[in-house]
């Protein structure tokens, strides 16, 4: 790994701490940055009260001076302000002979807690729940924001939207806005879909009334990638799988699909793989990428009526891709690389597993039937968990860049990048040359 990242931190300890290392030196950069996207992860209808409690902001602890990244580890920290409410709860040092207070010995299925209280040989389940908790995202969030900052250097714009919550589907615009999170953000739940907001969150009005929680899906797209981010050599450089693992490792995240994902397994290769139409050539004009002239050799995508029936991806022309497609139902990715089309990750969430009105348990202390622990929590944070999925997908792409591109300076990693288009540009370059002297 190029770029990496470490958090600790309980969610009612004295703060979350992260550790960055690897982003070259000389990327401007602001606790402003990191707080815009800390502000978002904390927004979203069905949120719980702990969200009124905090307000996280980022403290620089290390690696950033004059609003600019050394090359050194940067350490962050948010203060946890609920902290105050649990001072004596979570202190460090304990009192001889006094008992754990607000010990949870009643394990909620779904959660950490029992496996977490088993393998770690621990009473009380707070010593799990503790880590286990969501809260802790607030710290990859924070890193995931330099991440981004780092990719905004290279054009490269990540958003998310809301696709479902609570099995209510959101109808989703093509072509998607820009920027997405403009868009999104606007949004209490994080749909583009006005009508399935308001049934959403009448959805979650009732789930909080019933004790209950729900789960749901969102999108994260990434417009703006260089082709050939991850490799297709080895199992662990491949971009797809590094996604869907760091995607997988969001507390509540039961699924990831890129681009057509599951749907793919139901149709004919024919249907799925966006055919080559074209090429777009590798031009800079004036700081912004233009559109070359698509090859008259090329044959034009055979028209099939069935691609327009479900949620095909259309093609964006992006010229980074170099090629033109068809369609991007490949969602970004081909042999574990990026296409330079836009990068398409959903992701799923199951329900909270902490519910108002309680499952069934067993007593740890007592071996009891009980009902299980039920304590403040969110009826849904799946909006937020787009924000945070978001997060990650940028710390991939910045390593899977850094790997590609190198450079102890924000300067180095550019000229790498330069040069590689340039030199990528020039090879097509050759081969419509060739073309054209032959056709004269
Ligand atoms: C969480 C339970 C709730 C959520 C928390 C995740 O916290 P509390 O127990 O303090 O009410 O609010 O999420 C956050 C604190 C956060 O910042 O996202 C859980 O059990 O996972």
């Amino acid at each position: 790994m190029h770029l990496t990242f470490r958090t600790a931190g309980e969610s009612h300890g004295k703060a979350l701490v992260v550790i960055v290392e690897g982003v070259p030196a000389g990327l401007p950069i602001s606790a402003e940055i990191v707080n815009r996207d800390l502000g978002r992860r904390m927004q979203g209808y069905g949120r719980g009260a702990r969200m009124k409690i905090e307000q996280d902001q980022v403290e620089w602890i290390a690696g950033v001076r004059a609003g600019e990244t050394l090359g050194s580890p940067i350490a962050m920290l948010i203060h946890n302000r609920d902290w105050k409410n649990w001072e004596d709860v979570m202190a460090a040092e304990g009192t001889p002979g006094e008992e754990r207070r607000r010990r949870v010995t009643r394990p909620r299925p779904g959660h950490a807690d029992l496996v977490g209280v088993l393998k770690y040989d621990r009473l009380d389940a707070r010593d799990i729940l503790e880590r286990a908790s969501a809260r802790e995202t607030a710290a990859r969030v924070a890193a995931g924001a330099i991440a981004r900052q780092l990719l905004a250097q290279f054009d490269v714009e990540i958003g998310s939207h809301l696709v479902s919550l609570g099995g209510i589907r959101a109808n989703v615009p093509t072509p998607l806005p820009s920027p997405l999170n403009e868009a999104s953000d606007a949004s209490e739940v994080r749909t583009l879909d006005r009508a399935a907001e308001a049934e959403i969150i009448a959805r979650i009005d009732k789930a909080k009334k019933d004790g209950d929680t729900l789960g749901g899906e969102i999108e994260v797209v990434a417009r703006g990638l260089p082709l050939g981010l991850g490799s297709h050599v080895s199992w662990d450089r491949k971009l797809d799988g590094r996604i869907a693992g760091m995607i997988m490792s969001i507390p509540a995240v039961k699924g990831v699909e890129i681009g057509m994902g599951f749907e793919a397994a139901r149709r004919p290769g024919s249907e799925v793989h966006d055919a080559i139409v074209g090429h777009a050539s590798w031009v800079r004009g004036h700081g912004s990428w233009v559109m070359g002239h698509a090859t008259e050799a090329a044959p034009s995508p055979p028209h099939d009526p069935r691609r327009a029936t479900h949620d095909a991806r259309p093609m964006t022309h992006d010229p980074r891709a170099g090629f033109a497609r068809a369609g991007n139902n490949a969602g970004g990715l081909e042999g574990g690389m990026t296409t330079g089309e836009p990068l398409v990750v959903r992701v799923a969430m199951k329900p909270i597993s902490t519910l108002m009105s309680p499952l069934k348990t067993v007593n740890l202390a007592t071996g009891a039937e009980a009902n299980a622990q039920s304590e403040r929590s969110d009826v849904t944070a799946v909006p937020a968990m787009g924000v945070i999925a978001e997060a990650l997908v940028a710390l991939v792409l910045a390593d899977a860049m850094l790997e590609k591109f190198g450079g102890d300076s924000l300067g180095e990693t550019r000229r790498n990048y330069d040069g590689y288009l340039a030199a990528a540009g020039r090879r097509w370059d050759a081969v419509r040359e060739g073309a054209r002297a032959e056709e004269g």
